[in-house]
């Protein structure tokens, strides 16, 4: 199996890049902000609750993600490979990825981590929340809260893969392309 996290702030074009590798490499797509849309589209209970942090910026509570992607692990064991889109975004999901990870017999092959600045994130974030709909994208406000909830429990992340050594880190601005040619590289020689 060919495990690979996506990594970056919000609005870095995790999503968008997590598309285009999905149909390269033919891995499981597992996106944590997808799945929680989901579950608030369909009006769970788990939806609703996690409404309310998401429409703040905040993160939702880590045993919901990692029941979510536990249960996405069990779904799929035909996969070749997944690919983390959005989780994990703490060091406690971190840990509980390597566990799940272990007891099916695998683990995190690298994690690339997009390198887009403040200033870029925000006027991305702004633009979609013209067309999206998505409530955490139409102000300000909310956006700057997304973003300093990264400094204060995701940044940390990397540095637990770090510690691994699985950590590179790829330049996020600049077309979609050439940051898809970019991700690939790093990819391809790991599957070599
Ligand atoms: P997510 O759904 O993960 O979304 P995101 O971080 O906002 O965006 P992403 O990086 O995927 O950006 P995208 O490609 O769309 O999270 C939403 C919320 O869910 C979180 O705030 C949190 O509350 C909750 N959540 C999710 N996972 C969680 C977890 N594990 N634990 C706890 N809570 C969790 O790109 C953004 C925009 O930029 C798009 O409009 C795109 O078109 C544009 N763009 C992309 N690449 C570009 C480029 N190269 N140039 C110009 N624009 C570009």
């Amino acid at each position: 199996m060919f495990n690979l996290i996506l990594f970056g702030p919000p609005g870095s074009g995790k999503g968008t890049q997590s598309e285009k590798l999905i149909v390269r490499y033919g891995l499981k797509h597992l996106s944590t902000g997808d799945l929680l849309r989901s579950e608030i589209s369909r009006q769970t209970a788990l939806g609703m609750a996690a409404k309310s942090f998401m429409d703040k910026g905040q993160l939702v509570a880590d045993e919901v993600v990692i029941g979510m992607i536990s249960s996405a692990l069990d779904e799929n064991p035909q996969a070749k490979g997944f690919l983390f889109d959005g989780f994990p975004r703490t060091s406690t999901q971190a840990e509980a990825l390597d566990n799940l990870l272990e007891l099916k017999g695998t683990s995190i092959a690298v994690m690339l981590a997009m390198d887009v600045s403040e200033e870029e994130l925000v006027k991305r974030l702004i633009k979609r929340g013209e067309t999206s709909g998505r409530s955490d994208d139409v102000n300000d406000k909310v956006i700057r809260a997304r973003i300093t909830e990264y400094h204060n429990k995701t940044a940390a992340v990397a540095d637990y893969y770090q510690q691994f050594d699985k950590v590179v880190i790829v330049k996020g601005e600049g077309s979609i392309d050439n940051i898809f040619q970019g991700l690939c590289k790093e990819v391809d020689v790991r599957l070599s």
